[in-house]
């Protein structure tokens, strides 16, 4: 069963996107990775939205480019931790994104990450690391691979 959603606002941003999937994957945590836009299909999202939790999305990871609001708007929506992911796609390379995505008004958090992959990877290592508290299997298997990422960096270049 699924326990985090990942949303992207379009086929495009997946590039971008896959190093969350791919983390939690290794992670063994299981993922739905979905096109959604809020702007372009809306009740697609309030649709997934409405069922999330039943499902058993405990946390969901949001990327989108441009004047990002999926991040935003899903957290409107739900109760569930979103994170959020500034997809750099758009001709200002995602400064757009990061501040639309990071500047939520008081009262709806969004934890956004950095631009493009590298924030779309520590955002499933986050995700990860919020279901690892109260698991301890998975706790054990990013343990390890935190060893394994230290163990990856040469002591002379
Ligand atoms: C945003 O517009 C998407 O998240 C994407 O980053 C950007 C461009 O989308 P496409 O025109 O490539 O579908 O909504």
């Amino acid at each position: 069963m699924a326990r985090v959603a990942i949303l992207m606002g379009s086929p495009s941003d997946y590039d971008e996107m896959k190093p969350a999937e791919e983390v939690l994957a290794r992670l063994a945590v299981e993922t739905d990775v979905r096109v959604i836009s809020a702007h372009r299909t809306p009740d697609r999202l309030v649709r997934f939205l409405a069922g999330a939790e039943d499902a058993g999305i405990e946390l969901l990871i949001c990327g989108a480019g441009g004047a990002a609001h999926l991040a935003g708007v899903t957290a409107a929506h739900t109760l569930l931790p979103v994170l959020g992911v500034p997809i750099s796609s758009s001709p200002l390379s995602g400064l757009d994104s990061l501040l639309s995505t990071v500047q939520m008004p008081g009262g709806i958090p969004v934890a956004t990450f950095g631009i493009g992959r590298s924030g779309a990877k520590n955002a499933g290592l986050f995700a990860a690391a919020i279901l690892a508290r109260r698991d301890p299997a998975l706790r054990k298997r990013l343990e390890e691979l935190r060893a394994e990422e230290s163990a990856r960096v040469p002591e002379r270049p």
